[in-house]
């Protein structure tokens, strides 16, 4: 969801903790290097390290852009509070404050953060072949996923021809299909829907939601490699320990 931006205000009583990173490209590789920033910074995450904001970190550090966490205390209730309502009514994390623009849903913050800052690298350009691959497996994280996998654990009593998700069978073998035989979901090309999908992915495994295959396990530490993701994982722990949060 893409909206436009409410009043710009941190919530009162909330902490932030601002990045010491900014990134540059190297030439060719969809890898960056941090440095240290010295400009204005215009992106802000409102984040908690045990939410889906903790996926984004890693978007963001994949895309290389300046930003800054907002910590929202959700144990406390601070992501009920009424200027987080303004900004996503669902109450939920993670929310993304781009300048005017808000966006909310983690898939969606994925896309647009690629889509903005990375066409043609992390998104595949409008007219590139890959960009339906690309958009397919994007939107099967949230929409068959999620779902899916929570249908299955909570024993959810449901038509698979009627709900999105389907069988959990058919939902494995479409993973499988997208991940097998191939680095990445576009072939050897990492993009911003291995962030969504693997990021899903990489949570149901975390919480043994998921039996990997071995195509499924060997793609997440694929992922896992990514110096981007490292760096994502060493800013949510910081924080975490920092919040005082168990681990
Ligand atoms: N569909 C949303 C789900 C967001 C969501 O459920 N966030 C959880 C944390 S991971 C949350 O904020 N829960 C607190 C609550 O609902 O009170 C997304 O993908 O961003």
């Amino acid at each position: 969801m893409v909206t436009t931006r409410a009043p710009r205000k941190v919530p009162e009583g909330l902490s932030v903790a601002f990045s010491s990173t900014r990134a540059v490209r190297r030439g060719g590789a969809n890898e960056v290097t941090p440095v240290v920033a010295c400009s204005a910074m215009t992106i802000t995450l409102h984040h908690h390290p045990f939410s889906r904001a903790a996926n984004v970190v890693w978007m963001l550090e994949e895309i290389g852009v300046p930003y800054e966490l907002n910590f929202v205390d959700i144990m406390a209730g601070a992501h009920k509070a009424p200027e987080m309502l303004a900004l996503n009514p669902m109450g939920k994390l993670p929310i993304l404050v781009d300048g005017d623009a808000v966006v909310t849903e983690s898939a969606a913050i994925g896309l647009y953060l690629a889509d903005r800052y990375s066409l043609g690298n992390l998104a595949p350009a409008h007219d590139d072949p890959l960009r339906g691959t690309y958009l397919r497996w994007s939107f099967f994280a949230p929409s068959v996923i999620e779902p899916g996998s929570m249908a299955k654990g909570a024993g959810w009593a449901f038509k698979p021809g009627q709900a999105g998700w389907g069988t959990y069978e058919s939902m494995l073998a479409a993973i499988d299909s997208a991940v097998a035989g191939k680095q990445f979901l576009l072939g050897d090309r990492f993009s911003m829907a291995d962030v969504i999908f693997g990021g899903t992915l990489r949570y149901m495994l975390q919480f043994k939601m998921l039996e990997p295959s071995k195509p499924v396990g060997d793609y997440a530490a694929r992922l896992g490699e990514r110096p981007a993701l490292q760096r994502a994982t060493a800013r949510n722990e910081a924080i975490r320990k920092e919040k005082g949060l168990g681990g």
